[in-house]
């Protein structure tokens, strides 16, 4: 994501004010700017801590934070920076990555589904996971093509590392480029997989509507509905007033922008502005 070793060999005109390597994303102007403690202290704090990325709307981050608000569960939020190894975070999580939840001295959960399983064992309701295994097993199977290996999410951040590391071996081999497994070929597959998967969701709205469900799954909101919302930022993001992002990052999360030759049905962004309307926190804050 953007912040990556690397990030400073973008085109000029991509990201005309991008930070240095690892560097601090500044916040958009307009942003209210979410309250951060730095990695030691949150590490000496306890109850739950949410270590996230700062100043990006990562989706994976926003997921695990829109869960916790769905839920009213409170935590503290700890501030990594996008790429940087950090062998304080390394120590304490076993890894240096964003999001990572950590509830006292329980094993830091780094991956969504540890993430949504201790959201949903800290606070049963509302229940964002079915309790019918078949229900269950549907309903997951549809997260993990937006968050999980080879998925939604996988697929856009190949995409959006590929101008940077496509023609640099250095970026390529980075901390980011390794962690989510950029190659050329990876990044030629990723734009088939993405649109395969809006694909995938759309169908699944149309019919879900078809049966009179806004939601996509069942006829309560599910963590596929909150996954969706928060990961469709990389299909559009929402707007300024409520997604302040840097401006220069906004053109990179944008598909159309990126590839406008990628035609998707409209249905998956109403279903994002539906959920984040009734159920998420606007204007979004990171
Ligand atoms: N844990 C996720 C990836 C998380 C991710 O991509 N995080 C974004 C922000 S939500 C990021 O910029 N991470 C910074 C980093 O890894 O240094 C996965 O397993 O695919």
């Amino acid at each position: 994501m953007p912040g990556v070793d690397g990030m400073a060999m973008l085109p000029e005109v991509i990201v005309p004010e991008a930070p240095l390597p690892c560097a601090p994303i500044p916040r958009a102007a307009n942003a209210a700017g979410m309250e951060y403690v730095g990695i030691e202290e949150g590490k000496q704090r306890s109850g739950l801590r949410l270590v996230l990325t700062a100043g990006v709307p990562g989706p994976w981050g926003e997921a695990a934070k829109s869960l916790f608000h769905v839920k009213g569960i409170p935590y503290t939020a700890v501030r990594q920076i996008a790429g940087k190894v950090d062998e304080t975070l390394r120590q304490w999580t076993h890894q240096t990555s964003a999001p990572v939840a950590i509830l006292d001295d329980e094993r830091p959960r780094s991956g969504w589904a540890e993430i949504l399983f201790l959201a949903e064992r800290l606070r049963p309701e509302p229940a964002l996971v079915p309790s019918d295994p078949g229900d269950r097993a549907r309903m997951l199977g549809v997260c993990h093509e937006i968050c999980g290996e080879q998925g939604f999410g996988w697929n856009r951040r190949l995409m959006l590392f590929d101008p940077i590391m496509r023609d640099d071996a250095e970026a390529a081999s980075s901390p980011m480029g390794w962690k989510y497994g950029y190659t050329p070929e990876a990044a030629d597959a990723a734009p088939g997989r993405t649109l395969d998967i809006l694909n995938l969701i759309a169908t699944t709205l149309r019919q879900q509507r078809d049966r009179g469900s806004d939601y996509l799954f069942g006829d309560t909101l599910t963590a596929a509905d909150v996954y969706w919302a928060t990961f469709a930022a990389m299909v559009k993001p929402l707007p300024a007033e409520q997604c302040p992002m840097p401006d220069w990052m906004r053109p990179m999360y944008d598909l159309s922008n990126d590839r406008s030759d990628l035609d998707y049905d409209p249905i998956v962004l109403s279903h994002r502005d539906f959920i984040y309307k009734r159920y998420l926190s606007l204007p979004m804050d990171f």
